[in-house]
């Protein structure tokens, strides 16, 4: 059960996504155009500094509520919901976590009045294996030197700054990885051409470049060698995020199959009124309301502290499945209208959905991290 203060969050969140991006959300796509006239909106209203303490001039809500917006934007517009996903589980959450009190003030300022933040980890040869980074970093006397690119970065081109992971070493059977904090404003780092995606095609994904890229000392993020054990970490949180993204897709997609569903007649009355079509409507419903709990688990978890690596997996894992069965069934209630582009958004949702199943660690990876995570509950009885 929600919190009251959580149901008025909702509506009021609903209330913003149906009046400022469901109207826009199609030529988004369409035209692969990035949100730039919400930004301004999303910052007023919070979006944009969901996790960062007022001090910093942010608007913290408890990750339930955080959960809650990317769904509900998400509903109406998934490109609009990754960006507001990214910014703040990617961008604003490891400065927020590991950074001091200096970088704190410096980024989560600039970032809470609206300027997006990104996540590199990922590399050409990096995907899954997420520890194989060749960028580099190697410390110089009053600098380090960085050289290597990042892709799949979400908001890249919009991004003032972005948290990545690097090796600082040139050893290579030594993984030791760290983070840091690198500015767009530097010489040698650049953003590479936008990408031509499947889906999400409002949101802005490129590849960074950095190339003989000088970083100041204070830009490193947490210790030496831990910046894997950072993006894990920021993973967790992340994770939850896109179960929530993939959450609000699917439930766009029920949206819209409900009410065509009770709209459409065929042999003289409304297609609901078809057992099969019920079936199909009761499905979605139920695993959608299923995955929204895990997800909202998930959140009091990591708001309580508690470990909650598998839980952030398996409702990612889970919601995004949900998401790619109701974005297909959807396509099925709605038949060829369905499968046209323009009049109605289930085909749109389909293509968006496919990201939730790869984003932040394929289904295959979660499972992984799942089974681990079993194991070693174990512990010492095996
Ligand atoms: N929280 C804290 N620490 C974690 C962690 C987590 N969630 N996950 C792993 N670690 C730690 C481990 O405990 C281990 O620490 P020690 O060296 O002190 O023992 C270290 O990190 C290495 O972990 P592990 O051995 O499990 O690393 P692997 O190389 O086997 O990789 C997976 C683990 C596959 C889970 C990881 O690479 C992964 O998540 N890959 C997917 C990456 C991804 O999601 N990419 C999408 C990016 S889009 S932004």
């Amino acid at each position: 059960m929600l919190e009251k203060h959580q149901l008025e969050y909702r509506e009021k969140i609903r209330a913003f996504a149906l009046e400022k991006i469901e109207p826009v959300a199609r030529t988004l796509d369409d035209d692969q155009r990035f949100l730039n006239e919400h930004i301004k909106p999303m910052t007023d209203i919070g979006l944009l500094s969901m996790l960062i303490p007022e001090k910093y001039g942010g608007q913290p809500i408890d990750t339930v509520c955080y959960s809650i917006a990317v769904e509900e934007i998400s509903r109406v517009c998934g490109s609009s919901g990754i960006t507001v996903a990214a910014h703040n589980s990617l961008g604003c959450y490891p400065v927020l976590r590991f950074g001091t009190d200096a970088q704190k003030e410096k980024y989560l300022t600039r970032a809470a009045q609206g300027e997006l933040m990104a996540f590199g980890l990922s590399e050409a040869d990096a995907g899954s294996d997420a520890g194989g980074t060749r960028t580099v970093a190697l410390k110089k006397d009053d600098h380090w030197l960085v050289n290597g690119s990042k892709c799949w970065i979400t908001s890249a081109t919009k991004a003032f700054a972005t948290v990545a992971t690097t090796k600082t070493t040139e050893d290579p059977n030594d993984r030791e990885i760290t983070a840091f904090i690198f500015d767009k404003d530097w010489d040698g780092y650049s953003v590479g051409k936008k990408e031509n995606k499947m889906g999400l095609r409002g949101s802005d994904t490129a590849f960074l470049h950095f190339d003989d890229m000088k970083a100041p000392l204070e830009n490193q993020l947490a210790e030496i060698g831990q910046g894997f054990k950072v993006a894990m970490i920021t993973l967790d949180g992340g994770r939850v995020s896109i179960g929530a993204m993939a959450l609000g897709l699917a439930q766009g997609a029920l949206d819209c199959a409900v009410k065509y569903a009770a709209t459409r007649k065929q042999f003289g009355k409304p297609i609901a009124s078809n057992q099969m079509i019920q079936k199909k409507l009761a499905d979605m419903a139920t695993e959608i309301q299923a995955a929204r709990l895990m997800i909202y688990e998930a959140s009091q978890m990591k708001d309580a502290k508690i470990q909650f690596s598998k839980q952030s997996a398996m409702c990612k894992l889970f919601a995004s499945e949900v998401a790619t069965r109701a974005a297909a069934t959807a396509i099925g209630v709605l038949g060829a209208v369905g499968y046209r582009t323009g009049d109605y958004p289930a085909e749109r949702i389909w293509r968006d959905v496919k990201l939730c199943e790869i984003g932040e660690g394929t289904s295959e990876i979660q499972r992984l991290v799942i089974s681990r995570e079993l194991v070693k509950e174990l512990g010492d009885k095996i």
